[in-house]
């Protein structure tokens, strides 16, 4: 999940590079889409867009929407592990990574919604915090000075504070320790990082945000930090190391083994769980809804709006077991 927008180069050089295995791999992006980053109609827009790139779950771009989309997720995983697994068939069982950044946690619904993933105990919920002091329009420390770690420890969750961003290894082994406490809480990682770093005019400056560095520059950025490869690029070596495909083709045949067995054992739960998967209504629902219309239709009641909005989400939610929605009364 991409917190900020900003990010999203690096979730279209994911898709460049890696490989997940055999079912997945459609998911590869043309390396020549990485040319296009932030043209209009690309498969690399300046911000993901559902359903015009593969690999794209959600949109996202405006601040604070990745994380809170992100807690959805880890909520919609929770809920449905709850509901559906059972011993020795844990069908569901997934983690949810959030990249946030500086204006991610101004967001005011950012706050609403780690709260509640701290509230609920979304312990599968691992989110990365681009830790660079610096936003769009300078350095944050004169209007974003609040101590963050304290802020999600007072959330109830996890946080390993002070981990170098920029090492590949130091992050996966915060990732390794998040997963590895199990105590039921969400995680935050703050990663310190320097915005542009290796360049030596603009590095740990807003005018890296979002603004190409320009030749000279970019040749000088090469130069520092020692890449000799020519524009657009990407060494065998790098597909190689991304290249997940056995890995990820024996972890879906073991779980393709694991659903067939479930299929076998609950025919009922199973059907129910493709159906949410396939995004299909109950076979009923339509009767349901005008069912339900009709009810409040003929009772004529005169009532709060906000009464009627908890009738008519508990009178759907009979119908549609996945629906979420909160009573306000
Ligand atoms: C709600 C919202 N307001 C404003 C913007 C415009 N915007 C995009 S990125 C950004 C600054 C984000 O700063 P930070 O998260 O620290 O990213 P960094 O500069 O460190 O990459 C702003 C204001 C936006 N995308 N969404
Ligand atoms: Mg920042």
């Amino acid at each position: 999940m991409d917190g900020s927008g900003p990010f999203c180069f690096i979730e279209w050089a994911w898709l460049d590079v890696a490989l997940f295995g055999f079912a997945f791999n459609w998911l590869r992006l043309a390396h020549v889409e990485i040319k296009n980053f932030r043209q209009l109609h690309s498969k690399t827009a300046g911000h993901p867009e559902y359903q015009i790139t593969p690999g794209v779950e959600t949109t996202t771009g405006p601040l604070g929407q990745g994380i809170t989309n992100a807690v959805g997720m880890a909520l919609a995983e929770k809920l449905l592990a709850e509901e559906f697994n059972r011993p020795g068939y844990e069908v569901i069982n997934h983690y949810t990574y959030a990249f946030l950044g500086d204006g991610c946690l101004m967001e005011g619904i950012s706050h609403e919604a780690c709260s509640l993933a701290g509230t609920l105990g979304l312990g599968k919920l691992i989110a990365l915090w681009d830790d660079n002091g610096i936003s769009i329009d300078g350095r944050v420390v004169s209007w974003f000075a609040e101590d963050t770690p304290k802020r999600f420890e007072a959330y109830g969750w996890n946080v390993i504070p002070n981990i170098n961003g920029h090492d590949a290894q130091e992050v996966s082994s915060a990732i390794a320790y998040a997963k590895s406490m199990r105590n039921g809480k969400p995680t935050l990682i703050a990663c310190k990082t320097r915005i542009g770093e290796g360049s030596p005019k603009f590095a740990d400056t807003d005018k890296v945000h979002g603004s190409p560095l320009g030749d000279e520059e970019i040749a000088a950025t090469r130069a520092a930090i020692g890449w000799p490869y020519p524009p657009f690029e990407v060494p065998r070596e790098v597909y190689a190391l991304w290249d997940a495909q056995e890995r990820g083709a024996s972890a879906e045949l073991l779980w393709q083994d694991l659903w067939q067995g479930y299929v076998k054992a609950f025919p009922d739960l199973s059907s129910a769980l493709k159906r949410r998967m396939l995004g299909d209504l109950p076979k009923d629902f339509d009767k349901a809804v005008v069912a339900l219309i009709q009810q409040t239709v003929d009772q004529k009641q005169t009532i709060a709006t906000r009464k009627s909005s908890q009738n008519a989400i508990e009178g759907l939610a009979s119908a549609l077991p996945e629906l979420l929605g909160a009573r306000l009364t």
